[in-house]
């Protein structure tokens, strides 16, 4: 009689240690998103972001995304011919923007960074009006019609300096840059540009696997029968018939 109910404890703690698996382990996501506006003058201001890293404690980071977005709401570039003959220029304006962050490179030599074209075109100057103004048959102003911008996705080479309770910083370095052919005598003036964007980490996880509350309780209480049971089996200690 004892003896079937040993085993019948037995086999339920062996049942429940059996259905006993830590929980599927769904891919898990956290994303987190910055966005950012910055009106920069002929000076280039740098913008810092701030993303939380991954809490190990949540569970396994398996891949970590950035997306990064720009904006170039304006620009605003001025040039002047103060040669002493009508010239034409071969006029180039970009917009660089760099990511420096934790791992964000594009190879071992280079950092993280996307660009686009603002303008590209042949511009014509008359000869130098004997004033430096940037005004006159002399000159051409460009201001940027309409906003620009693209959108990069990057991975970063590590994943390590995501992980922990501490915060993960990116900055992000705008350059609004021009480029020109002859003539030489090309005076430039970056008068400044406005940018804005938004960046967007994802952090996917597996999940660290938490067993359920009531099978843990069921779990304690079959250990403690069977524990009970077999002490009471022991020579010495068992009841008598
Ligand atoms: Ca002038």
């Amino acid at each position: 009689m004892e003896r079937s109910i040993t085993v019948c404890m037995l086999a339920a703690v062996l049942a429940i240690l059996m259905g006993w698996e830590p929980e599927p382990v769904p891919a898990s996501q956290i994303i987190q998103t910055r966005d950012y506006r910055v009106v920069a003058g002929d000076v280039t201001v740098p913008v810092d972001l701030v993303f939380d890293q991954f809490d190990p404690r949540l569970g396994t980071l398996l891949h970590v995304e950035a997306v990064f977005q720009f904006t170039e709401q304006s620009a605003s570039i001025d040039y002047e011919n103060t040669g002493s003959s009508a010239a034409a220029a071969d006029i180039e304006i970009g917009k660089v923007v760099n990511y420096v962050g934790p791992g964000l490179l594009l190879d071992d030599q280079t950092s993280l960074f996307d660009a686009i074209n603002l303008f590209r075109d042949r511009v014509n100057f008359g000869t130098f009006d004997g004033v430096f103004d940037f005004a006159g048959p002399d000159s051409f102003a460009f201001r940027q019609p309409t906003p620009a911008g693209h959108t990069l996705s990057a991975t970063p080479t590590t994943f390590s300096p995501y992980v922990g309770t501490s915060t993960v910083p990116v900055e992000i370095v705008g350059i609004l840059g021009t480029a020109f052919g002859n003539p030489p005598n090309l005076r430039v003036r970056i008068n400044g540009d406005e940018l804005s964007g938004t960046v967007t980490y994802r952090y996917d996880f597996a999940a660290a696997a938490v067993p359920e509350p009531s099978t843990l309780a069921l779990f304690g209480i079959g250990t403690l029968v069977w524990l009970g049971v077999t002490v009471l089996r022991r020579p010495g200690l068992a009841p008598r018939d």
